[in-house]
């Protein structure tokens, strides 16, 4: 059995089907990690989550803030962003079931015997472990209940807090965490989260030059051990192999390429595919 773990697909299905190939993929064996956001901005968002969702067992996919965002228009939450960007939605007849799936997505995916771990875009440097798990846990069963998943977005507050709130209300931790997970980038050399600097725009502008008074998140998380951390999300990056941390958005819909490691078989050269430029990077 081959493990792979395969960045942002970002609805481009053809350079998906076309990574499948390169790497040999054997449905009946094999197994795939999705690192999140395999939808919106390409060609095929609905195409590529049913073929990811029909893969069934044979892979494990991650929320992506995409994915989030979905949910969240989904029930009734939509922002500017949902509106404009994810009416492919509507054509979906099998719309209830996809929205069923979406909220079953977890937040993280952790293989001891693999000795990897996986996340959308990051851990707060200030959580452990065990803390990271328990969040992630936390949020998932609150985004597969009815009542609460409302509760959530609905309470949502429009600042973010740079460090983890004092837990005396848990859905301001939960809020935290569910930003932290699937859109950070960036810490303060002290592990305080930057949302956004001041005169750039948010999203795919967080390129950090050397002198840069900013630090990568992976750089200040101090977890023991060598379990490999798998994220994507920082498709200005680019493919960004740093030791244990292994960052695969290298920008497939921005005529990037789309990028698998192999995380039973480490040594395995990086496999990747061109993609066409479907869309500018904002
Ligand atoms: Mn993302």
């Amino acid at each position: 059995m081959a493990v792979y773990a395969i960045g942002d697909v970002h609805g481009c299905l053809p350079q998906l089907l076309e990574l499948l190939e390169a790497i040999r993929f054997r449905p009946a064996r094999d197994r795939l990690w999705f690192v999140g956001d395999i939808i919106n901005r390409g060609p095929d968002s609905l195409g590529t989550l049913r073929f990811v969702r029909d893969l069934g067992d044979r892979a494990v996919t991650l929320m992506g803030n995409h994915e989030l965002r979905a949910i969240s228009g989904l029930s009734g939450h939509g922002d500017r962003a949902f509106a404009n960007q994810m009416g492919f939605f509507a054509q979906a007849p099998d719309l209830p079931e996809i929205h069923q799936w979406l909220r079953g997505l977890p937040l993280m995916h952790h293989d001891a015997g693999l000795g990897a771990m996986m996340v959308h875009a990051g851990f707060f440097p200030g959580w452990s472990f065990h803390r990271a798990r328990e969040l992630a846990d936390r949020l998932q069963e609150i985004l597969r209940d009815d009542r609460r998943i409302s509760t959530l977005f609905s309470s949502a507050s429009s600042s973010l807090p740079d460090l983890e709130p004092v837990v005396t209300e848990e859905m301001a931790s939960l809020h935290f965490a569910l930003a932290v997970m699937t859109r950070m980038r960036i810490c303060q050399p002290d592990g305080r989260v930057v949302w956004s600097i001041p005169g750039e725009k948010s999203g795919m502008a967080f390129r950090l030059e050397p002198d840069s008074p900013y630090r990568p998140w992976y750089e200040l998380l101090d977890w023991p051990g060598e379990e490999r951390v798998v994220y994507g999300h920082w498709a200005v990056a680019g493919l960004s192999l740093n030791g244990r941390f292994k960052g695969l958005d290298s920008g497939c819909v921005y005529g990037g390429r789309l990028s698998a490691i192999r995380l039973d078989h480490p040594e395995t050269p990086v496999t990747q595919v061109t993609c066409p430029c479907y869309v500018a990077p904002e």
